[in-house]
């Protein structure tokens, strides 16, 4: 595949004076300077975050009607229930609001709309159930609600009060709701539009902190907070920095049972916790009930003072993550060859793959993974009674929602956002479906096909690569979304011994420039080796990573890509 070597070009002697004022390497320098870095007070902010640097509450709109409103719920012993979505940032927000209003003295019940079944959003059918329970009085939803319109009117008319909380886009008619808290609201003048729906639920939380006269352990909720929004991929920048930077430091030192149990499990209680163990590990764990299972049994896990009980749906947990991964390679796998005995979608722009009863739960992972894999827009569609329901997955820069509006006529039932699109079509509309898309997006992009660009932050001699050199790198964690890893390039590497595959898919290899030899992996590509031995020396791209082996920490070359160099 087609790949570029992109290079950030800044002015050196401006990184230059930065890595003067703020006392840091050059190359540290470097990197801020390329994620927007510039001045030493920004610079300083992202290198420390700091609690005290969080925004007042109050500054987002709805806020004090918020807080007035759950007081009141709870000095008059209203019953609550907080309505959640399925993925992590709502199991986490849940988690968050139901402690916080129970240490206040009240009592609140929740609810999840099955992922398959009722699909996101509030729904007639769980409000109908929460209605004729004929107790509660109030509502409050968290990273959802903000599209629910018709419903909102629905409760409205039943006499139960609505508080919003959500962090997706607004569409043209807003609920109707005793407040709504959500900064991407247009009229919304938070400092920081990008907070995940748990972030909103900590704002929340310190808001409540601020007036009522029960202390609240605003400490632990940032742990918490720091699981859903590392997994809803929100950047990791501004106030979410904060959040998953402190919150990831204290999560491995939890108290919580359930929590503690699980972390054990997974092998993360034994140092400080890496955002990608939140985003391949845990995340995936809790999401696999949501996909496959009953994703109450994640709110129950924290929850539970029963050990037993808890070890049980840590159990159900591994199995359902499990069955996930198998669907979804077994998925993956039949769409691999149909595309590969089909040539002419290398020269499509989008791939669009359909295939009969796949499961829901999973096709999203699938497009994803596809996305990635061919580095065009990916949609997966499966077929269930003549009904295509369709789960799509952009990659960066471009905009799938809005390269499929034009569409809207063909389909059923549409959503989403620029990265990520789901609706249903009917499967006699899919052919139709297939060429429009393909010729729009072909127009869109003049014919040619998108290019797979891998950013470079910076030139870096293996003699620079040192103890000191990490200590600066861990200070610009927790990477993620808007905060990647570094990509570093070497010149003028050779191998220091012959290469060799490791599990039939990655290369293990020692490499030397200067006489200093690091060892270096790549991850699944086998298939370099030959290419890499036949040349005198290479270029290569890479970020540098601590590796474990043996109690013992080496620093490891995780390779991205490499150029022969023949002289
Ligand atoms: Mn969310």
């Amino acid at each position: 595949m087609q790949k570029y070597w992109d290079y950030i070009h800044v002015d050196y002697d401006s990184v230059k004076r930065l890595a003067d004022e703020v006392r840091i390497p050059v190359v540290i320098a470097r990197i801020l300077f390329n994620r927007g870095y510039t001045t030493p007070e920004t610079a300083n902010s992202f290198l420390y975050p700091n609690f005290s640097d969080l925004y007042d509450p109050f500054l987002m709109k709805g806020m004090d009607l918020a807080v007035e409103r759950i007081l009141r719920a709870v000095h008059n012993r209203e019953k609550i229930c907080i309505y959640g979505d399925y993925d992590v940032d709502g199991v986490t927000s849940i988690l968050i609001i139901r402690d916080l209003i129970q240490r206040l003295g009240g009592n609140a019940s929740y609810a999840i709309p099955k992922r398959l079944d009722e699909g996101y959003g509030l729904n007639f059918q769980k409000m109908e159930e929460i209605i004729s329970s004929g107790e509660v009085k109030l509502i409050i939803t968290v990273d959802t609600g903000i599209t629910s319109v018709q419903e909102s009117k629905y409760l409205k008319e039943a006499g139960i009060d609505l508080v919003i909380t959500d962090h997706h886009e607004e569409s043209s008619e807003k609920p109707v709701a005793i407040t709504i808290l959500d900064p991407k609201q247009s009229d919304c003048g938070y400092p920081f539009k990008e907070l995940a729906g748990v972030g909103v639920i900590f704002k929340l939380a310190q808001a409540i902190a601020a007036r009522a006269s029960v202390d609240l352990p605003l400490f632990s909720y940032l742990k918490i907070a720091a699981i859903g929004t590392i997994a809803d991929l929100v950047p990791l920048v501004d106030e979410n920095r904060i959040i998953a930077s402190l919150g990831l430091k204290e999560l491995g030192k939890t108290t919580n049972l359930g929590l503690r149990l699980l972390l054990q499990e997974l092998r993360m209680d034994d140092h400080e916790i890496e955002s990608s163990e939140i985003s391949f590990r845990l995340g995936p764990r809790i999401n696999a009930l949501g996909r496959l299972g009953d994703v109450e049994q994640a709110v129950e896990l924290f929850f539970t003072g029963n050990r037993a009980y808890a070890k049980e749906i840590i159990n159900e947990m591994e199995r359902l993550n499990l069955k996930r991964q198998k669907l979804e390679n077994e998925i993956y796998n039949t769409v691999i060859g149909v595309i590969e005995s089909n040539p002419e979608t290398e020269n499509q722009p989008i791939l669009i793959v359909e295939g009969n009863d796949w499961h829901l739960g999973v096709i999203g992972i699938v497009a994803s993974r596809l996305a990635n894999q061919y580095y065009k827009p990916a949609l997966v569609v499966s077929v269930i009674n003549g009904v295509g329901k369709a789960s799509g997955r952009s990659i960066p820069d471009f905009d799938l929602k809005g390269a499929l509006n034009g569409e809207s006529d063909l389909l059923e039932s549409f959503g989403g956002h620029k990265m990520a699109v789901g609706f249903q079509i009917k499967k006699e509309n899919l052919p139709l479906f297939k060429a429009r898309v393909n010729e729009r997006i072909s127009n869109m992009l003049d014919g040619r096909l998108f290019v797979r660009s891998d950013k470079i932050d910076a030139d870096i001699s293996f003699h620079a690569i040192n103890p000191e050199l990490m200590h600066y790198l861990d200070m610009l964690k927790p990477w993620g979304h808007s905060n990647a890893r570094p990509v570093f390039c070497a010149k003028g590497v050779t191998l220091q011994s012959l290469p060799f595959v490791l599990k039939d898919k990655h290369l293990k290899l020692k490499l030397n420039q200067h006489n200093r030899v690091f060892e270096g992996i790549c991850w699944k590509h086998s298939e370099w080796k030959d290419s890499m031995k036949s040349c005198n020396s290479m270029d290569i791209i890479f970020h540098i990573n601590r590796s474990f082996w043996n109690y013992e920490e080496t620093i490891q070359l995780d390779l991205q890509d490499f150029n022969p160099v023949d002289f």
